[in-house]
């Protein structure tokens, strides 16, 4: 494992250049209630560079004139008493002897090593406006190390968010085996939860059971708060109340995905409470249904992201029309936005180390073109509130199908493709 981690700090440090250093910190631990914290998580980037799971830690990554590395790992020290409580530390020898660090130093020394370590260097890079308080100490540092090395060239002090996420976003073999594991974990649990929800269940018991789903089988944690909406409750797009009961004739939507060795998987599937998708129902289903999987056809290398967008926005405005919701020519809709009544949002967004991952969708002029081992959601959706301006019979219908989609070298993949889609196929497994 910790090979993975050693040559992506390579990488780094090849694009950092000569003379150069990062920085990048760990995330603390984060009170709930007196003397309870919320579960620990690792920040992305840190754990991208380190593989190293514990609080109040600094990884720096310095380049010397030829642009060869040392890596240094700032950690708590090792503590007899905290570690009987809270569980065992690496301290600075493990941080060497398990996790390939060149260096490992107690996170207390950090402020008497660090500048030292910046004075000389040409270029800072951390994550600037990220975490303030981090942001603060680095700013300090630099400050400290300008005045340690007069003589020399002024340090520049850089943003390195652009050349960490657009790292980030082209995933390895190794990341995508993960995600691969993790999404399948996560679309099994989908397919489960169809044959275990019942009219008159509570939403949390439903939400309950995913997260039973995907513990037992490795994600311990759900990537971000599932959505377990049923009925009208779809058309709130940020749901997470999941305290109703779901109804007899209602759709449930589900928007839940375990996170697996830290990557995410972020699934969406719509399917009736009671096993059996009404007219109306069925209707606006088919419709997200073909938006989604004429936008996952676009997802290949030489297409850029809006593709997908735009196929979503013209396959839903046109049967929109056709079941009477929109009266226009498509074009002109499509032109004017029309559809954003009832489909308010994108149609993705990259997945990784974060359900939101990090990655530019576009160069500041165009817009990011497909490459191999990129990860994006596609999710598109249609949400008719009971407060819209349409014959009843169509009102509390929300619907999203979302799936995580890896570019290949020759189309896509489908990482989540064992949660059913297909109408027939899910009243099938739930007849089952
Ligand atoms: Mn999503």
């Amino acid at each position: 494992m910790s090979t993975m981690f050693t040559k992506r700090r390579e990488a780094v440090a090849s694009l950092l250049g000569p003379d150069a250093c990062l920085l990048v910190a760990s995330n603390n631990h984060v009170s709930r209630n007196i003397h309870h914290t919320y579960s620990f998580r690792q920040d992305s980037y840190f754990w991208y560079l380190s593989g190293f799971n514990e609080s109040d830690s600094i990884v720096l990554i310095k380049t010397d004139k030829t642009g060869s590395l040392s890596s240094y790992l700032f950690v708590p020290p090792k503590d007899e008493h905290s570690e009987l409580w809270d569980g065992y530390r690496a301290g600075p020898q493990g941080a060497q002897n398990d996790y390939g660090f060149d260096h490992g130093f107690n996170n207390f020394d950090a402020d008497k090593t660090i500048p030292g370590l910046l004075a000389g260097a040409n270029k800072v890079f951390s994550l600037i406006g990220y975490k303030e308080d981090f942001s603060q100490r680095v700013s300090s540092w630099v400050k400290e190390a300008r005045l340690k090395d007069r003589h020399t060239a002024a340090i520049e002090h850089l943003d390195a968010g652009p050349l960490l996420s657009s790292l980030r976003r082209v995933k390895s073999d190794s990341e995508i085996d993960i995600m691969r594991k993790g999404c399948e974990i996560s679309a099994q649990a989908h397919k489960s939860a169809m044959q275990f929800v019942t009219p008159d269940m509570n939403e949390q018991s439903l939400e309950a059971y995913y997260l039973y789903k995907f513990a037992e089988h490795g994600s311990r944690f759900p990537a971000y708060t599932p959505i377990v909406a049923g009925g009208e409750h779809a058309c709130i797009l940020h749901y997470v109340e999941n305290d109703q009961i779901l109804k007899d004739g209602d759709l449930v939507l589900v928007d839940a995905g375990g996170e697996y060795q830290y990557y995410a998987s972020d699934i969406t599937r719509t399917y009736p409470v009671n096993g059996k998708f009404s007219a109306e129902q069925l209707a606006i289903y088919n419709i997200v249904l073909q938006a989604q999987q004429e936008a996952i056809a676009a997802m290949k290398v030489g297409n850029h992201i809006m593709q997908p967008q735009e196929i979503s926005e013209r396959v839903i405005t046109e049967g929109l029309i056709d079941l009477g919701l929109l009266t226009g020519s498509a074009e002109d809709l499509i032109a004017e936005g029309a559809h954003k009544k009832f489909y308010m949002h994108k149609v993705g967004h990259w997945i990784g180390l974060d359900t939101h991952d990090v990655g530019a969708y576009s160069d500041g002029s165009n817009f990011t073109q497909y490459e191999a081992g990129m990860v994006q959601t596609i999710e598109p959706g249609i949400y008719i509130s009971s407060k819209s301006d349409v014959d009843d019979k169509w009102k509390g219908i929300g619907v999203r199908i979302e799936d995580n989609i890896l570019v290949t070298v020759d189309g896509n993949e489908n990482l989540t493709a064992s949660a059913p889609v297909d109408p027939e196929e899910i009243e099938a497994v739930m007849a089952g």
